[in-house]
């Protein structure tokens, strides 16, 4: 093992998973496979790790998926608790425990943790304007409102964050915001709220993450913090007026609940205490002793709340460690475009393993060796054949189907006892023994990629040794050198059931089987020994293949389900909006729109949807911001006549006030076109009416 400090023991957490629906590989790649692989490396070298997760089962989310059902919120998250906990046993995350935030232990322990900071007077209360849909007749946080965002203008951040840019908001910093209730825009009422002063931790973050985690964040989570951090820090409500969640537990609370995302990561400690009840273990070390080792596993739009909001709350509360480590993955798209449930454009677990049974190694390994570790990556059906049938058939299984298939045919299944080792044998079993230090090193480093790659090294390293030596031509002329051969083999076979583990469990599970060493209880450090992984006259079972090619027309059949998908929402989306409600001729007539030309456009920089125009309309040319620069190229559009709407209140994007609005309407493909039916010889500034 390379030389780190080693904690008495790991605390390890991976996001909860919001129960409104399924979970698809977008999960697995960014939270759980690497999580798993970190969990079960650290037991593999004896460490002592405790490895939990759960169900997020308040919140806005829930509610919505419940309205949107028309069932219960407590029917939405008994169906989706059930599923997600089913398909990570499938896909053999091995949590230590599964929790649920429903549970009494967590309601008790969230409650808890609200009451001491309250009693210490760690939270402001205040009564402020906060967002209330006149409709629905309820205050709107969360996901119940959207709006643009101040900071990058994405069009629909949530009121609570930007899933664009990743900004923790408070809603009424939306702008024109409205409710996904109703549709209204909200107006504002009164109403009490306990804040999270974070501005009063900006020293102790500054100094925890800008000084002390410099060198050993990902540069992506690094690099958010400090941008959040320098920005400044504002109070946070920790409370939502909301029928669904965790009452709070103090005086002047009824009717309200706890925001989700004071509540949720309180969860990693419920489900904590949970396990200790469940087995008869203190959990308490594994949160309280300072030389515990705490890793968050998250995907890049939760890194505000692990960490900057829950270690704001664990310092405030006092009695718990920080994370040492909070490794962000970025997102997976599939086939070039999001993830989106809403779209449904994912692959869900439960479907995958319909379509592939028993091969969840397969994409384990695929989603691994093209994690979106520094970038946001893409999961194609062809690169998921091409990890199979060319890694892990041809090299991996390859490798183990000759090691074994020969052994049988030449041995009767008995390891032979070598015989002079040549120097490409004691070159290769050097270079064997060498793996599990760099495939640690990898793994510790929080570098999942480098590790599979490492790992799929130790099987060309057999499958090139046994395509040299050519066991299967020496055996007629000098059978003393092929027993050699194959017990070199079959190190490296023993090896690889070791070192797979982490990574491809069920795969390793059959390796142990075929080669009967499961009673011989190799540790990962038993590679790297002198002693050899498998004696003479050990025998191994029969051999059974590990791996099976993935045909053209399976993947065919993917390819043609996601072309179904997008059909079915183009189709969704031609639907036709339903006309407005009537509106006057006087509030008509109030709207001054001209055409105009656009003389002038460039990008506005840093933002990915902003165009910034100036536009001749008649009266003068003034500038106006329009979000449409993924539609089209600044200098196609320059010339164009189009409709604008001049007496539009100004606004400021990006520091740059837009004076007005270009009106456009989106073609049966989805793209934006300009209003501007035939206007030849309309002069600009012509009024529209
Ligand atoms: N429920 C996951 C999400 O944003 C969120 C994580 C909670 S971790 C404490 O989908
Ligand atoms: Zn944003």
């Amino acid at each position: 093992m390379p030389a780190l400090s080693t904690p008495s023991r790991y605390t390890i957490t991976a996001a909860l998973p919001y129960t409104n629906g399924p979970i698809h590989i977008g999960h697995l790649a960014g939270v759980y496979v690497p999580a798993d692989i970190y969990s079960r490396f650290l037991r593999g070298v004896g460490r002592d790790v405790l490895f939990v997760c759960g169900s997020d089962e308040h919140g806005v989310a829930i509610s919505m998926k419940a309205k949107k059902e028309g069932i219960s919120p407590k029917e939405v998250i008994d169906k989706y608790h059930q599923m997600i906990d089913q398909s990570f046993q499938d896909f053999g995350i091995a949590f230590d425990h599964y929790s649920r935030t429903s549970g009494a232990t967590h309601h008790q322990t969230a409650a808890d943790f609200f009451q001491k900071l309250h009693s210490e007077e760690k939270f402001i209360a205040e009564t402020t304007p906060q967002l209330y849909d006149p409709e629905a007749q309820q205050f709107l946080a969360d996901r119940f409102v959207t709006g643009t965002c101040p900071k990058c203008s994405f069009e629909e951040a949530y009121g609570d964050q930007c899933e664009s840019c990743g900004t923790s908001l408070n809603a009424t910093e939306l702008i024109q915001p409205k409710s996904t209730l109703s549709g209204a825009t909200p107006i504002l009422k009164d109403t009490k709220h306990w804040f999270l002063p974070l501005d009063q931790y900006e020293d102790f973050l500054k100094e925890w993450i800008l000084e002390g985690h410099k060198k050993d964040w990902k540069p992506n989570v690094y690099g958010q913090c400090k941008s959040w951090i320098d920005d400044g820090l504002k109070p946070r409500a920790v409370t939502r007026d909301l029928d669904w969640g965790i009452p709070v537990p103090v005086e002047g609370g009824a009717g309200k609940v706890l925001y989700v995302w004071f509540d949720a990561p309180i969860g990693y400690i419920s489900a904590s205490k949970e396990w200790g009840e469940k087995n008869g273990k203190d959990w308490a070390p594994y949160w309280k002793d300072s030389d515990s080792k705490l890793v968050h596993f998250i995907g890049k739009d939760n890194i505000v709340f692990h960490c900057i909001i829950f270690p704001s709350m664990l310092k405030a509360h006092g009695d718990y460690i920080l994370p040492d480590n909070v490794p962000a993955n970025e997102f997976l798209n599939l086939e070039g475009q999001k993830l989106s449930t809403s779209k449904n454009w994912a692959v869900w677990l439960h479907e995958y393993l319909l379509d592939f049974p028993n091969l969840q190694d397969v994409l384990r390994y695929t989603l691994t060796a093209n994690a979106p570790e520094s970038k946001d990556n893409d999961f194609t059906w062809k690169d998921f054949q091409a990890r199979n049938n060319n890694e892990l058939v041809a090299i991996f299984g390859n490798f183990i189907n000759r090691a074994t298939v020969l052994t049988h045919k030449y041995y009767q299944g008995s390891v032979p006892a070598p015989n002079d080792l040549s120097t490409e044998d004691t070159l290769t079993l050097e270079k064997l023994k060498e793996f599990p230090d760099i495939i640690a090193a990898s793994i510790e480093k929080y570098r999942f990629r480098e590790a599979s790659t490492e790992l799929m090294n130790v099987a060309r390293l057999g499958n090139k040794y046994l395509a040299d030596q050519e066991p299967w031509k020496l055996i007629k002329t000098d059978p003393d050198r092929v027993q050699t051969i194959m017990y070199v083999g079959l190190q490296i076979a023993a090896a690889l059931s070791v070192l797979s583990k982490p990574f491809l469990p069920f795969t390793a599970s059959k390796l142990e089987t075929a080669l009967h060493t499961e009673a011989l209880h190799l540790s990962w450090n038993s590679v790297s020994d002198s002693k050899p992984l498998l004696a003479a006259g050990h025998v191994i079972s029969e051999p059974k293949l590990l791996f099976r090619k993935i045909e053209d027309a399976e993947i065919s059949a993917q390819l043609e389900k996601l072309e179904q998908t997008k059909k079915t929402n183009e189709k969704m989306n031609a639907t036709l909006a339903p006309q407005k409600e009537t509106t006057s001729f006087e509030d008509f007539s109030k709207l001054d729109l001209r055409t105009g030309t656009i003389i002038a456009a460039e990008k506005m920089p840093k933002a990915k949807k902003l165009l910034v125009l100036q536009v001749q309309t008649g009266l003068d040319i003034r500038t106006i911001v329009s979000g449409i620069a993924e539609h089209f190229n600044p200098e196609d559009i320059v010339g164009k006549q189009v409709t604008v709407l001049i007496n539009l209140a100004p606004r400021v994007l990006r520091g740059v006030e837009s004076q007005g609005m270009i009106l456009m309407t989106e073609d049966s493909q989805g793209s934006l076109v300009f209003v501007n039916p035939d206007q030849s010889g309309v002069a600009d500034g012509s009024v529209i009416s």
